[in-house]
């Protein structure tokens, strides 16, 4: 039986229409299309295809606070009902001031009249847009990893959450990295939930999942693990992904960060994955934070990880042979972005 496939559909309405870097709006790369490309290929192979359960503002209180949850559920309505959509001329959600810690120090952080301001008190980066449809999209694709989630925890030996936005940059109270709820972690929560702890979360997209481990940092009832570009080399999230972040209190040790060099090919990248694997020892489930941007080929990121490459990590981590969410991030070379899930999810198959 191939693994179900949980599908939202409304990611369409997501739209984010580019992303400003470095203070220039560029085209961005977290598009529609990536959906749509992942979706038809797994279609034309014969996954059986499921829409996500609705979901509740509860289920996202699991994981993020209800100040990020109701910002992100409004924060398209104030910017529209703001003078920004005319002057400047500003069609999408940006922030443009950050109350840094040392700008009101000893201050009671006020809600800011501008939401151009309220929106610095949630957004890590200048580059994750929120356009008309972002919420609705945001909140299917929690849908769908909670989905998958349910069905693994109902007895399903894995399930994959076919999503976009992604989330694993997305934490607690914050948004960025083109990620606004964190699907994985709901994932975990739920798993948790349902008796299916101690979890550990793979992440093997390219870049570190700050949100997920700023989420688990405390506790080791969900494990965190990632292989990834090394932010010391100039990369995304730049803060955060070193290999001394260990986890703190109870979570002392349920942390791993693997950082890897600008070009890592794949066998380097897959003696990773396995250290990963090896982490997950003795976790009752997992979930698998699938980003296929570590693609040699793809925009985002040096690594040169090749579809082979992705197949074998795919079987690494079928081989556990625990209970598995797998739940899709990032990975934007539209021309392979398809073969490559394709192949991570046939030789997890193969277990
Ligand atoms: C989920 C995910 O993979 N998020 C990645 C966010 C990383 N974005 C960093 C973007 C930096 C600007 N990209 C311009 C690429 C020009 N080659
Ligand atoms: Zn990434």
């Amino acid at each position: 039986m191939p693994l179900p496939v949980v599908f939202p559909d409304k990611h369409v309405l997501h739209v984010p229409d580019g992303e400003i870097w470095v203070g220039v709006r560029i085209a961005g790369t977290e598009l529609p299309a990536r959906g749509e490309v992942i979706a038809a290929t797994l279609r034309r192979i014969g996954y059986p295809f499921l829409s996500p359960d609705s979901i509740s503002l509860t289920d996202l209180g699991s994981v993020h606070n209800p100040e990020l949850v109701d910002f992100l559920r409004t924060a398209w309505d104030r910017w529209q009902a703001s003078s920004y959509p005319a002057d400047p001329g500003q069609d999408r959600v940006v922030p443009y001031v950050f109350p840094l810690p040392d700008v009101i120090p000893g201050r009671r952080l006020r809600q800011p009249a501008s939401v151009g301001a309220l929106t610095g008190m949630f957004a890590m980066d200048t580059m994750t847009l929120i356009g008309p449809g972002t919420w609705e999209a945001a909140e299917d694709a929690a849908a769908a990893a909670l989905t998958a989630a349910t069905m693994v925890a109902a007895g399903s030996p894995a399930a994959y959450a076919a999503l976009r936005p992604p989330g694993h940059h997305a934490g607690t109270s914050f948004y960025g990295g083109s990620c606004y709820l964190n699907n994985a972690a709901l994932a975990a929560r739920r798993l948790v939930d349902r008796d299916l702890g101690p979890v550990v979360v793979i992440d093997i997209d390219a870049h570190h999942g700050n949100g997920t481990q700023q989420i688990f940092y405390e506790t080791d009832t969900v494990r965190y693990g990632s292989v990834h570009i090394d932010p010391a080399a100039g990369y995304f999230p730049h803060w955060l992904g070193f290999a001394d972040e260990v986890g703190d209190g109870e979570g002392h040790g349920a942390n791993l960060n693997l950082p890897l060099d600008p070009g890592t090919g794949d066998e380097k990248w897959l003696g990773g994955v396995g250290r990963l694997a090896a982490f997950g020892d003795g976790a009752r489930s997992m979930v698998v934070s699938l980003g296929v941007d570590a693609w040699k080929n793809d925009p985002e990121s040096p690594l040169q990880v090749s579809i082979d490459g992705y197949t074998r990590a795919g079987t690494l981590l079928g081989q556990m042979g625990i209970p598995t969410v797998i739940v899709q991030e990032g990975g934007y070379d539209l021309k392979t972005l398809g073969d490559l899930v394709a192949g991570f999810l046939d030789g997890f198959q193969r277990r």
